[in-house]
């Protein structure tokens, strides 16, 4: 079942997620959930535990209509730099750009609990860093710079207090 998805401010995005000792039918089931919360958002191509309020170390992504996960996963090597316009399901509306290393090397452990390990560059590289920030219970705010996270803390702020605003009233009178 699709879960609600946590937004900043929520004291769980800031947690560490434990590690996942036995991948059995409950986090089986957990993970469906969050592909059902994947696949209900809008547009969204990654999603962590986390997210939807449940501290352990698991990520799930689907990047070209093939649903991935991984469980306690690891950057062990990462190098260059690239510059992209970063946003997240628990902050909607806001992209920042944010430099991160462009190529990595991921470690984790997949369904049938095997080690497995992925290189990815670009989208995907800057996916995987960004999930396992959430692991660690870090954001992007926590990932700029004064004066950016200033600036952005205020665009959020301000789209989402237009978001919960309520509509205009309207009337309509007898003519
Ligand atoms: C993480 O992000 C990520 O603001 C996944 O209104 C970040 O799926 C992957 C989303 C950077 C690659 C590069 C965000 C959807 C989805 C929003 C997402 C929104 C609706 C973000
Ligand atoms: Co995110």
């Amino acid at each position: 079942m699709a879960q609600q998805i946590r937004t900043f401010g929520d004291p769980v995005l800031k947690t560490q997620a434990a590690q996942v000792t036995d991948i059995d039918g409950k986090i089986a089931r957990l993970v469906d959930d969050m592909f059902d919360t994947l696949y209900t958002s809008e547009s969204g191509i990654g999603l962590a535990a986390p997210q939807i309020g449940v501290q352990k170390q698991i990520f799930v992504w689907d990047m070209d209509d093939q649903p991935m996960v991984i469980f306690n996963p690891e950057i062990v090597e990462a190098r260059g730099e690239w510059v992209y316009d970063e946003g997240c399901l628990s902050i909607p509306g806001l992209y920042v750009e944010m430099m991160r290393p462009n190529e990595v090397l991921m470690r984790g452990v997949d369904l049938d609990g095997n080690t497995i390990e992925i290189e990815a560059s670009e989208l995907a590289g800057r996916l995987f860093q960004h999930e396992i920030d959430h692991l660690n219970g870090v954001l992007m705010f926590d990932r700029m710079q004064p004066e950016q996270r200033k600036e952005a803390l205020a665009e959020y702020r301000r789209l989402r207090d237009a978001a919960a605003a309520p509509p205009p009233r309207r009337r309509l009178r007898l003519s």
